[in-house]
């Protein structure tokens, strides 16, 4: 009868068509700048903008009415019966970092709007709307920050301020990119995308575990307590470099070297953090003028570091910082920057999210278990807005972040009915 209410929604009326959905990410991954099976898809990108139209495409079939904000964070709509009650969504990204896979963030866009195509096979009317959020450049690839579009939803005054300056390793600005991919029309006013305290009433975020566990144990379903916290460092170093052969030893201040040894300078501290919880790499190192027989002037270093607890990551980032200026001090190097790009702290997910998360696994016998989610996501950020809470799949020996990530069909489909009728609880709400 109607209206509908999720009682009536039982295990067997969520049908969710895999097949299709696995053609769809096959398809999505093919608007990539590496070859498959790698995906590359950085943000504004021509790729990016055709993957955007294509997940556009998707929303409109899937019923949704579709809106973009000013920097292109894309909302898909089906208005429920209520629509003046805060909406529910979930959502996730699409970009991809160099040479990754075709599951990380998809599963949470594509699965989303597929949850919906299920709901309404069941014939289910959601008392409160649900939006499908595709955010902007969860990846930090073109401009070094990390969930760009879910951190200014999120009301952050920092981000707002760093975009007035912010440029990629091109030199373009971030509203040149934006406006090249039809975005950020009006002045430079960013604020429009700050979403107002409850806009929503939940936000639910499906994504591939990456990481082994629930894989190695035979679980289909993580629900996802909390997010570690997350921080990205920026360093240069400068000496006086030289030629590799002519300058002896005793006057060289190789800038090269010094970034080497603040390299294995995070991995002593987050070691000795005492905590297994506790990690850290820089995944990106580059030597000024990189010539093999000339002594780097410069080095620019870019280190991740995070943990689940804030207190102990935030004591490495210290120790970090005063490694760099000793490492600066004894080999005569000058410490140019040391700039921290973010310093978030962790998230929780919401109680009654986490219980409708579980029940929904339980009615459809799926097997699950709470875990922590080392990696970050928009649902970070959503957290600082609305009630959040995250669903895992299983993926290929927790590979990810390269091409061999992989999620079977299966699991995704699991993951998408969990999710469909955690949305169906959570609307009726
Ligand atoms: O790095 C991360 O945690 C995310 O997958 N971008
Ligand atoms: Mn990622
Ligand atoms: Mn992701
Ligand atoms: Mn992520």
């Amino acid at each position: 009868g109607y209206p509908f209410d999720e009682t009536q929604l039982h295990s067997q009326a969520l049908i969710v068509d895999g097949e299709n959905l696995q053609k769809q990410i096959d398809e999505l991954a093919t608007f990539s700048d590496t070859p498959v099976p790698s995906v590359t898809r950085v943000l504004y990108t021509e790729n990016d903008v055709i993957a955007r139209r294509y997940i556009k495409m998707l929303m409109g079939l899937a019923g949704l009415s579709v809106r973009e904000d000013a920097v292109g964070n894309i909302f898909g709509r089906w208005e429920g019966y209520e629509p003046n009650l805060a909406p529910v969504a979930s959502g996730s990204h699409i970009d991809a970092i160099p040479y990754s896979g075709k599951y990380d963030g998809v599963v949470g866009v594509l699965g989303a709007i597929e949850s919906i195509n299920t709901l309404r096979r069941s014939g289910f009317k959601p008392r409160r709307s649900l939006d499908i959020i595709m955010f902007t450049s969860e990846e930090p690839t073109r401009f070094g920050i990390s969930c760009l579009g879910s951190r200014l939803m999120a009301g952050s005054e920092i981000l707002l301020k760093a975009l007035e300056t912010t440029v990629d390793n091109q030199n373009i600005s971030f509203v040149d990119a934006a406006r090249s991919a039809g975005y950020a029309q009006e002045k430079n006013d960013l604020t429009s995308v700050f979403l107002k305290k409850g806009s929503y009433a939940a936000f639910v975020e499906l994504h591939i575990e990456q990481g082994p566990i629930l894989e190695d144990e035979g679980i289909s379903i993580g629900i996802v307590t909390a997010i570690a916290a997350p921080a990205s460092i920026k360093v240069d170093f400068e000496g006086g470099g030289g030629h590799a052969g002519a300058v002896l030893m005793p006057y060289r201040n190789d800038a090269g070297l010094a970034a080497a040894q603040l390299a294995l300078a995070v991995e002593k501290h987050v070691l000795e953090s005492g905590s297994i919880d506790t990690v850290g790499t820089v995944g990106i190192l580059d030597l000024h003028p990189g010539a093999i027989n000339s002594i780097p002037s410069k080095s620019h270093l870019e280190i991740d570091t995070r943990d689940i607890d804030e207190e102990r990551r935030n004591k490495v980032i210290k120790k970090v910082h005063d490694s760099a200026e000793s490492i600066a001090k004894a080999r005569g190097v000058r410490l140019a920057e040391f700039n921290i790009i973010n310093q978030d702290p962790p998230a929780i997910s919401d109680d009654s999210i986490v219980k409708a998360m579980i029940s929904a696994s339980e009615e459809l016998n799926l097997s699950h278990k709470l875990m922590i989610s080392r990696a970050y996501h928009d649902s970070l950020f959503m957290a600082r807005v609305s009630p959040m809470g995250m669903i895992f799949i299983p993926c290929f020996k927790g590979y990810s972040h390269k091409p061999e990530e992989h999620a079977s069909v299966q699991d995704i489909s699991n993951g998408v009915r969990v999710l469909a009728l955690t949305l169906a609880k959570l609307s009726q709400k």
